[in-house]
């Protein structure tokens, strides 16, 4: 078997439950979060809002997030948001074609502003208000993993930069500095951290040739979050170490200048350091090192080697 063809059994570490009658992947989420929330952060891992296509698979997740958290109803992909008792999958397909046992007397949308559903775990549904939270499952069919080899991770926007022996990712979806932590580390990267000169100069090359310029929205043009912090009047990468240790600390003219208000890292898109404030919305890149090929193998071969 090709180091390709085992690939396609082995989404990420964290999905760590696999159904061979879907062919799919599935990770708990503990922490509940909103409808909006929950669907948000199975698109930044690479997957999707879980929903049930049938009872089979609708009883084995319940099992399954039986075995990883207490509560009994979760967030599913399904929900009225453009019309009101008009209920779509997130795919857009209407409930009739999937899994739509509703429990008894739902949907009622109480109060007129039911648009959200969940799963109870006796296997039947509930319309809720989207804003309330609950834990959800995230799904990924193994069909749609797009393997990326060099960069070791099944998304193909990361390019591997041979001198460097790394990979990154531009984000030209604009978010403050804490999501843009948040998203690089739900990809599996972290936010990129300048360790050199010659890391600096590839930075400005994929800022330059970033797709970005028809990027709409209210977002700082001009910089991109970085991986480092001001902890206690320090500047210190997200890794800990200070900016003043790492091989790269050039700032830009009169930079850092925002004194308290700006405490989050930034580089300009000439590659000169900026500190800005952790609310402003702008592009990001995501660095990504490349463990080694013995141990992803053995990740791959260890969970999943029997999975055929
Ligand atoms: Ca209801
Ligand atoms: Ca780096
Ligand atoms: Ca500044």
């Amino acid at each position: 078997m090709t180091f390709g063809e085992q690939s396609q059994q082995f989404f990420r570490s964290d999905y760590e439950k696999y159904l061979p009658e879907t062919d799919s992947f599935y990770k708990v989420h503990v922490l509940p979060k909103t409808f909006d929330g929950a669907k948000e952060t199975c698109e930044i891992e690479g997957a999707e809002l879980f929903y049930p296509v049938d009872e089979d698979e609708a009883k084995a997740m319940i099992t399954y997030w039986k075995e990883k958290q207490f509560y009994s109803t979760i967030y599913i992909g399904v929900s009225a948001s453009l019309v009101s008792d008009v209920y779509q999958t997130i795919h857009g397909a209407s409930i009739d074609h999937v899994y739509n046992k509703w429990a008894k007397g739902e949907p009622n949308n109480k109060g007129g502003n039911e648009r959200c559903v969940t799963l109870l775990d006796d296997a039947t549904l509930n319309d809720i208000m989207c804003d309330t939270t609950r834990s959800f499952i995230c799904k990924k069919r193994a069909s749609a993993i797009h393997w990326n080899l060099l960069c070791d991770l099944p998304d193909k926007h990361y390019e591997y930069v041979e001198q460097l022996g790394r990979c990154y990712k531009f984000h030209t979806n604009p978010k403050n500095w804490t999501e843009a932590f948040r998203a690089c580390n739900a990809e599996q990267g972290y936010l990129a951290i300048i360790d050199s000169q010659a890391e600096a100069d590839h930075l400005v090359n994929i800022t330059r040739m970033a797709n970005k310029e028809d990027v709409e929205g209210s977002y700082l043009r001009g910089a991109i979050h970085l991986g480092f912090v001001k902890k206690n009047s320090v500047w210190r990468s997200i890794m800990g170490r200070p900016l003043k240790a790492l091989g790269y600390n050039t700032w830009g003219t009169n930079q850092p200048d925002g004194e308290d208000r700006e405490n989050c890292g930034s580089m300009f898109f000439n590659g000169k350091l900026n500190d800005i404030g952790c609310n402003q919305q702008c592009f990001f890149i995501c660095e990504r090192e490349i463990p080694l090929l013995e141990n992803s193998i053995n990740l791959r071969f260890g969970d999943y080697g029997d999975v055929q």
